[in-house]
């Protein structure tokens, strides 16, 4: 059986980076994930990021969280829940401006540390953006240019816990999605699973390892690449013992940034007809934020409608 594909990054700078670029090249093809070792983010700010992120959800949210549960009575749930997800979150922005000095409830060592790990988290996005842009024959810097916009990437980072759970199979921690965005890069727990991805018509574990961080590819460079690469379908299962620390990074467009297939990759593939649309990446989150849990090909198709219509000028009214 096939392997959940692991990234050596020490190996890009010797005699197996042909190897090494070969595994992400297939990850990225077939998998639409993979799991980095080795990437140059210190165990230690790793550890650091964990210890904070779970005291802080003890201190701080595991009440506030029960309460949710008693309040909506999901305990007492008797048939599967399709409108919520057994998870705790909140969010932080990184780029295009920080807003980690005014979320509440952060003390200070917290904001520092997660501020440091968002400067190397993005980093290592931008390094990967390059790393992709070789292996599909881009110039390198293309995807970083495509993200940019007027202000730069979006890049936030979402803190989930997903506490335990007493009825798992009425649950999931996170239903079934593809990411909207460019790049994730998740930093989960190395004890507590859930995460899988869906593969070849089956749901495959993306395993916790000590100190890795997992990639995944979101929306954009689905279509940035015309679908050489996938966004793949992923979901977190509920567990009725241990709570799962994950901390997402999403390395994205920014708002006005405008997304279409790289011309390049159109003619190295000799394809006449587009196939992804054409649209300012802000329009698509718009869409995505209420579709977020249903297919992504009807919210292609509805950039494409957009598209045309912009393309043919403005409709009559009257
Ligand atoms: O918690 C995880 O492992 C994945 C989270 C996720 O897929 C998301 O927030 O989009
Ligand atoms: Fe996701």
């Amino acid at each position: 059986m096939e392997t959940f594909p692991v990234v050596n990054m020490e190996k890009l700078n010797g005699e197996e980076r042909g190897a090494t670029m070969e595994i992400i090249k297939d990850a990225c093809e077939n998998w639409g994930f993979f799991e980095l070792v080795n990437h140059g983010i210190s165990h230690e700010l790793l550890d650091t990021v964990e210890r904070l992120t779970k005291e802080h959800y003890r201190k701080c949210l595991e009440q506030k969280f029960k309460e949710m549960v008693a309040s909506k009575g999901l305990e007492e749930a008797q048939s599967e829940i399709n409108d919520a997800d057994w998870e705790s979150t909140f969010f932080l922005r990184h780029l295009p401006t920080s807003n980690v000095s005014e979320v509440p409830d952060l003390d200070d060592e917290y904001r520092k540390i997660m501020k440091e790990f968002a400067a190397q988290l993005e980093k290592l996005a931008e390094y990967l953006l390059d790393l992709l842009c070789e292996n599909l024959g881009l110039e390198k810097g293309y995807l970083k240019k495509a993200f940019c916009g007027s202000k730069g990437p979006n890049f936030g980072t979402k803190v989930a816990n997903y506490p335990p759970c007493p009825k798992p199979e009425l649950f999931k921690g996170l239903r079934a999605h593809t990411d909207a965005g460019g790049l994730i890069l998740l930093f989960q727990d190395d004890k507590v699973g859930g995460l899988q991805l869906y593969k070849d018509d089956k749901w495959v574990d993306v395993p916790p390892m000590n100190h890795s961080i997992v990639i995944n590819l979101g929306d954009q460079l689905e279509v940035i690449t015309n679908g050489k690469y996938k966004s793949v379908l992923h979901r977190v299962i509920a567990q009725t013992d241990g709570n799962r620390m994950s901390i997402a990074s999403f390395y994205n467009p920014g708002d006005d940034a405008v997304i279409y297939p790289a011309p390049e990759l159109l003619e190295k593939e000799k394809e006449t007809n587009q196939v992804y649309p054409k649209f300012v990446f802000n329009d698509y989150m718009k869409l995505y934020a209420g579709l977020k849990f249903q297919a992504k090909e009807p919210r292609f198709e509805a950039m494409k409608a957009v598209e045309t219509t912009a393309n043919f000028g403005p409709i009559a009214t009257a």
